[in-house]
């Protein structure tokens, strides 16, 4: 590139094809890529097939990146599609506004309790939701939420959300939806719940007006989201301003495949996001739960198995042959087995797109991304198909192999070094995993103390001494002998004829 370039912005860029909003009708918390390249690329079908007051104010928690970014480009920035045989790239222009929770957080319930807001849209993941990993419910021990159960400008997704829709009681609020856009299953139910036990716990009846409001005008369907989106690097950056001619410093990347599974139970009006694709079905926790286990789960296992390998993308790993076959084993024997398939989709030509977008190396999908947070992620990927297995007389040797393939990554034993991209991996339970590591004398000790004695992975699998076994063993294989005959093992087990007789499960 020769000389300095403009900026991105409304008199610079593309024009969007739709009608730019004339006002907000969704607020939406989590102002990430994900939002960005999904929920805000179906809004911009929705405004072309018109109603222009459904632009979104995004909200983003902590980070000011993405709103300075955006505020200084008029809230414009490019999405670029990259597949091997090229990038296309598209403007949505759907904001309103961009803030940040943590600077303005009396914003954020105000704008909960505006009747201009028919849908607030979330997009916090996992990690978001302020659940106790072992109950899956509200952690009231969680010092956040604490803190917003006493009052004040609430921090956590939780305490906004209940904060703001009390506020909206107060004032006879209009009716509103709640929709969950998270990779949690039954991610609707879940947030109503969540949301029911904060304004439940608060003192005397101070929630009670809330409670009814929620039972009569308020909505939280579930939804299943798909798109593999990217951290955004400086490469893309040149990349989007090269083919722009302006400088575009918040583009977000993502593969060609998008999906999104609605349930149609709105409390109120929504935008027509069926126009850029989304499917309205009564379907979505089968969505959901082909999606979180069969791409999400999978995903957990090739990023730990190819960091440890020294694969620094999902598209490097899932190109080494052992690496594949135990993705192959983990879907066919593990996961296929334990869901229930939306009317419609076809297995076969799922699990082969699968494979496909995987291997889409021009995205340059990071191992270390997927990897991270994973004492969240895997408690929403991996328990129930590990139950199911052990229930039906098999050991989930690869789901075991996923377990120990994260603990290996994130709390490793004593001179086990598992790598820089493993190292590059972010996890709240990290501190709290890598004592436990050091204070373990083999693998096995390490499994008992995070699955039966932290619940790291709920109640009920903490109660399954061999796979809590078989969980030590291969974290002892993989420090010992290395991480590839930990995966031949378990590929060679789970081809095994089963020999379980049923006890001690
Ligand atoms: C990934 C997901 O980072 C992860 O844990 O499995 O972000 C995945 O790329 C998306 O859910 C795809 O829709």
């Amino acid at each position: 590139m020769t000389g300095p370039i403009g900026r991105l912005g409304a008199g610079s860029a593309p024009q969007p094809g739709h009608p730019v909003p004339s006002a907000a009708g969704v607020l939406h918390l989590g102002l990430g890529n994900f939002h960005r390249a999904h929920q805000a690329v179906y809004t911009a079908a929705a405004l072309r097939a018109g109603g222009d007051d459904w632009g979104i104010v995004g909200v983003a928690s902590r980070s000011r990146t993405v709103v300075d970014a955006m505020q200084a480009q008029d809230l414009r920035y490019t999405v670029a599609e990259i597949s091997p045989s090229g990038t296309a790239i598209t403007v949505p222009a759907v904001h309103t506004d961009v803030f940040v929770a943590a600077a303005d957080p009396d914003r954020v319930v105000a704008g909960l309790a505006d009747d201009r807001i028919r849908v607030v849209t979330l997009t916090v993941t996992e990690h978001g939701y302020s659940t106790a990993p072992s109950t899956g419910l509200l952690d009231l021990a969680d010092p956040l939420i604490a803190a917003d159960l006493r009052g004040g400008a609430p921090r956590t997704t939780i305490g906004q959300l209940a904060r703001g829709l009390q506020r909206r009681a107060s004032g006879n609020g209009a009716p509103v939806t709640i929709l969950s856009c998270d990779n949690l299953s039954e991610n609707g139910a879940r947030t109503e719940a969540l949301v029911r036990t904060f304004l439940g716990e608060l003192p005397g009846s101070e929630g009670a007006e809330a409670l009814a409001y929620l039972d009569s005008a308020v909505a939280f369907p579930s939804s299943m989201v798909d798109r593999i989106v990217p951290a955004t690097t400086a490469q893309l950056r040149d990349l989007v301003s090269a083919r722009l001619g302006v400088r575009d410093e918040s583009p977000v990347s993502a593969e060609p495949f998008t999906m999104w599974a609605i349930e149609d139970r709105f409390a109120a009006a929504r935008p027509a996001w069926e126009a850029g694709g989304a499917v309205f079905t009564d379907e979505v926790g089968a969505y959901e739960q082909m999606k979180v286990r069969l791409l999400n789960g999978t995903h957990s296992l090739i990023a730990y198995l190819g960091a440890l390998r020294g694969a620094a993308t999902i598209s490097e790993a899932i190109a080494m042959p052992d690496v594949e076959s135990a993705a192959r084993s983990i879907l066919h024997h593990e996961y296929e087995p334990s869901v229930r398939f939306p009317a419609g989709v076809d297995v076969d030509t799922y699990e082969a797109q699968l494979f496909e977008r995987w291997a889409n190396h021009a995205l340059g999908h990071r191992t270390a991304q997927v990897g991270t947070d994973g004492s969240v992620k895997l408690r929403q990927r991996i328990p129930e198909p590990a139950l199911r297995s052990l229930d039906s007389g098999s050991t989930p040797h690869l789901i075991a192999l996923t377990v120990a393939a994260y603990l290996s990554c994130i709390a490793p034993m004593p001179g086990f070094d598992p790598g820089p991209h493993a190292r590059a991996m972010v996890d709240p339970a990290r501190e709290e995993l890598a004592r436990l590591a050091d204070a373990s004398t083999d693998g096995a000790q390490l499994a008992h103390r995070v699955i039966a004695g932290l619940h790291l992975f709920g109640q009920e699998l903490a109660e399954r001494p061999t796979f809590i076994a078989r969980v030590g063993e291969l974290i002892d294989t993989i420090a010992r002998h290395g991480v590839d005959a930990a995966i031949q093992d378990s590929v060679a087990a789970t081809a095994r004829p089963t020999t379980t007789t049923g006890a001690h499960r």
